[in-house]
Formats: structure tokens, sequence, C-alpha cells
């Protein structure tokens, strides 16, 4: 079988000084703590300084995604007769100690992936209440009874795990995305081998120590740390992982879910996002902005829920262009434990380069550039990867700024003559997550929540924020048809058994019997 083809990345590498200071950090595999089988490591560096390493971890391959598979595996049927309401109590007690350890948890989360500390506390309170949410499950994890068609015969339906399940996570929400996913997947029965992003492994393994510490069983949970072309590939080409949670860019995800096809494996995919806000004419304009700027700049616009297309009415684009502006140049960049920064860094210098590159693209593209679209490298920003919050006005939705990814600070206005137009301009884009409307007027609101093709949809707020409880996931390219969050979320972590029990004492025969 053709191997994914995982795209490269450049990678910081620090010196060998730095790297003597660092912390070493291994793989879990069967409980016990162990080095790549081929020794290798990457470091893990502070992006709002790169000469700040966290630790080098180890850069796992086949071998290691093997073994850790092979773990899982063992520790199935064990793991799987636990009654649930055991298994829950488990991330019950998880979330108790990440809210003791949340302040603690969120500094070095800031430390390792640069957003706001405010807004790392909101990551690991993401994660706390995603394990409280799912431990109730434990409790529920409801099937269905209902009439059989014969007499004396009992029919139910009853969920029951898959075996091994790939977690594969991004470094933007370095707590709460890998609790998404092993919460419903642990309270679910199923064991797992979890593949953390190598931009934020450290907060991977500060989460599975925690659970240890909350009395999960060695070797239920796995870790390999390393790249998604080393490691990342084989796991999910595993013969014996049984589904594959993704989340991370649509060009990867397509990778997974041709190789998870080869298998016949299920695979849930949470991608990419375009995700639009329309403001309209008669919309309070100042709560326009100020959702414009929490949705467009928080986490430096590296959410997948990032609201990067502002489709305006014509009426007052101009004015909210200015307010808009007025406010992006205000943000103040920094390393995010300072108190006084808005704006942390971006993850990387790869991809720093790519949002740079975005900028280039737009004004080819004949964009306005009203705002930003600089690398910053004033005083300590130099020695991290900043970017200065950027807008572009007079954007047309056939631009590739207005249609692709940037996973960056990067906010694009798009004047509108009313709502249809709004509408037709935020659906013709591939991805289909997140989204907002601005009104006063409570039909063009609910025009817009049955029109607009995403699977979340806000209104007069912006277009992050999503709560644990309600379902995640959206359509297009940004998904496959699964949520996160929610009850949905056991949807794709449990298959469903239809059972009947026949108390008759004879052999009854459906659709025969009782046929006409
Ligand atoms: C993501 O960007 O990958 O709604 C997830 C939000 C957060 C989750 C974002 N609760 O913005």
């Amino acid at each position: 079988m053709k191997s994914p083809e995982w795209p490269n990345r450049e990678r910081y590498v620090s010196s060998a000084e730095d790297a003597t200071m660092a912390e070493r950090f291994q793989n879990l595999i069967d409980g016990k703590w162990v080095d790549a089988a081929n020794g290798a490591t990457f470091d893990d560096i502070n992006p709002a300084n790169k000469t700040d390493v966290l630790g080098t971890f180890p850069r796992s391959d086949h071998r290691d995604a093997d073994r850790a598979v092979e773990a899982a595996k063992v520790h199935f049927p064990k793991w799987r007769r636990v009654p649930a309401p055991r298994r829950a109590e488990i991330l019950f007690r998880a979330a108790e100690i990440l809210l003791r350890r949340k302040q603690e948890l969120a500094q070095l989360m800031t430390r390792e992936m640069g957003k706001v500390l405010m807004e790392s506390q909101g990551d690991v309170q993401e994660a706390i209440d995603m394990l409280y949410y799912i431990a109730g499950e434990g409790r529920r994890l409801h099937g269905e009874t209902t009439p059989s068609e014969l007499p004396d015969m009992f029919a139910m339906t009853i969920r029951v795990p898959l075996g091994v399940v790939a977690a594969i996570t991004p470094w933007n929400f370095p707590l709460a995305i890998p609790i998404w996913k092993l919460a419903p997947a642990l309270v679910a029965g199923n064991t797992v081998v979890f593949k953390p992003a190598e931009d934020t492994p450290l907060m991977a393994v500060r989460f599975v120590e925690i659970l240890l510490e909350a009395g999960l069983p060695p070797g239920v949970v796995n870790i390999v740390h390393g790249y998604g072309e080393e490691v990342g590939a084989p796991l999910v080409r595993h013969p014996e992982v049984a589904l594959v949670s993704f989340t991370g860019s649509s060009e990867v995800g397509r990778e997974v879910a041709i190789a998870c096809a080869a298998e016949h494996k299920r695979v849930s995919l949470e991608m990419g996002g375009k995700n639009p806000i329309l403001v309209m004419e008669d919309a309070d304009l100042d709560l326009a902005v100020v959702g414009t700027i929490w949705g467009g700049f928080e986490t430096s616009g590296q959410r997948c829920t990032a609201a990067s297309r502002i489709l305006v009415h014509k009426k007052v684009v101009r004015e909210f262009a200015d307010r808009l502006v007025t406010k992006a140049q205000a943000l103040r960049l920094g390393d995010g434990l300072s108190p006084s920064t808005d704006v942390g860094p971006i993850i990387n210098d790869a991809r720093l380069k790519r949002v740079h590159g975005y900028t280039r693209i737009g004004l080819k593209e004949g964009a306005k550039l009203l705002c930003g679209g600089e690398i910053y490298r004033e005083g300590e920003c130099k020695k991290g990867f900043f970017y200065t919050p950027t807008v572009f006005g007079d954007v047309s939705a056939k631009m590739r700024i207005a249609q692709e990814e940037i996973f960056g600070p990067t906010v694009s206005l798009l004047p509108v003559a009313g709502l249809e137009e709004a509408i037709e301009a935020a659906n013709s884009s591939r991805y289909g997550l997140s989204s907002s409307i601005y009104t006063r007027d409570i039909n063009k609101a609910f025009r817009a929540i049955e029109s607009l093709g995403a699977g979340v949809t806000y209104v007069n707020a912006p277009t992050i924020g999503a709560e644990v409880h309600l379902p995640f996931g959206g359509i297009g390219q940004t998904g496959n048809g699964h949520r996160e969050g929610g009850w949905q979320v056991l949807e794709v972590f449990t298959e469903w058994k239809a059972v009947y029990v026949d108390y008759s004492g004879k052999l009854q025969r459906a659709q025969i019997d009782l046929g006409g």
C-alpha cells in the first residue's frame, strides 16, 4: 500500500547547549516510560522564545507505534469489563486534579504553545468541563429498548467499545482536544494510543500522568511522540487500530481517511475552517467589532473556529473597517505569560512564514491591506514567531485569502449587498465548521441559522467558544460526518449492537411466523 504523503515541515532545531539543559521525556507504553526504539529525539520549543527548550521527546517510528498498539490491544479485554461508572470515576477524579492544578498547567501551556494565559486557562477549563460531562456518561451510555414483532421476545440496543483507538491531536488546544477524544474513548471502554502534536508533547505527558494518578490502569492509554509522517502514519495504518480520531489539516486528514479506507476502519476527522461572520446593516457594530477581534485574533487566529471572513453590509463596511482596524492596531503582541499581552506568537517558524505568505498572496490578488501584514521582531518578540494582526479590505469571495485556511491572525473583509449575497458568499467555501451573524433582525438571524453551511452557527457572538455538551464539527472538507462533544461523540467511540432475547422457549421466526 502506498504510504500517505505527510507534508514535511521545517522544524526548529535548538543548539546543543539548549538541548543539554532540557529535561528528557519518554513514550509511555504498557505503563512504562521508554525511549523511541531508534533513540532519536526532538526538542519542544517555546514559540515566544525559541531559546527556551521545554524538553526533548522521543522521535518515534513504526516500531514504537507497533509496541503501543500491541499494549493497547492486550489491555482492551480487561478494560472493557470494568463497569462504565467505574471507568467514569477515573475521569471525574482526573477533572478534580486538573481543577486543582489549573493555574500551573495553564502557565505551562502558554510556555509550550504561546497563547495568552487567559486562553490557556480556558483550554484547561474546557478539558475539565469535558471530563465532568463525559464522566456523567458513565452512568448513561444509553441504548434503547423497543418492542419485538414476536411475542415473548425482548429487543434492545447496547453500545460496545471498538477496541484500540488512535488519537492524533493538534497543538492549538493541547489539553482540551486530546480530552475531547480520550474521555469518550475511555468511558466507552476502548484503549488508546495517543499521538500528540510534536509542538505540544509536554501537555500530553502531563495529562496522561494525571489520568494515571486518577487511577487509570497502566497500558490503557499509551503515548507515542513524534512526527506525523514517521509515527502517525504507521499508527493509522496499523491493522489492530479499530478507530482513528484525528484533528488537524484537511490535507493530512485526507491521507488519514485514505489509509483508514484501505483497512475498513472507522475514522473521525476534525479539520479546517474558513469561518464567516456576517455583519448586517442593522447590527450593533461595536459588538460585531469586538466579536471579530475575539474570533479573528485570539490564539493568533490559530483555531479551526477562527473568524477569517467578515461579510459586511456595504452600508456599514467603511465604519466597521475603521473601528476594526483601530482595535486591531491596539493589540499588543508578546509573551502570553505577560499580563500586558493581547496576542501571543505563531506556533513555529514554518507556520509564521506560511501566514506571511498569505499576506503576499492577498496583496497580489488585489486585496487592500488595512493593517498588519508583518513579521514582528520588536524587543523581546525577536526571540519568537510573532505576526501583526492583519486586516484585508476589498476582498472578494473567490480570492485565495477568502478560500484557504491561513491559521493565523488574518481577517478578510468582504463587502456584500445584503443577507442573500452574504449567505451565498459564506457558503462558497469548501469548509463548513463555524459561522456567525450579527443582526438585530430576528428574521435575518433565523434565515442565517437555517442557511449557513456550517456545523455551528452563532447569533450576535463570534465563531469561537463552543461548549462541550453540544456537538462540535463541520460539513464539507471540515469533517467526515462525525461530531465531537455532546452525547453525539459516543456515536464515534462505540458500536451499536442489537440484542434479541427470546423467552418463549420455542423457535420463533421473524418475518415468517406472523406473516399473512
Ligand atoms: C479548534 O480550534 O480546533 O470553539 C477547537 C472553540 C473552542 C474549540 C476550538 N472551544 O473555539
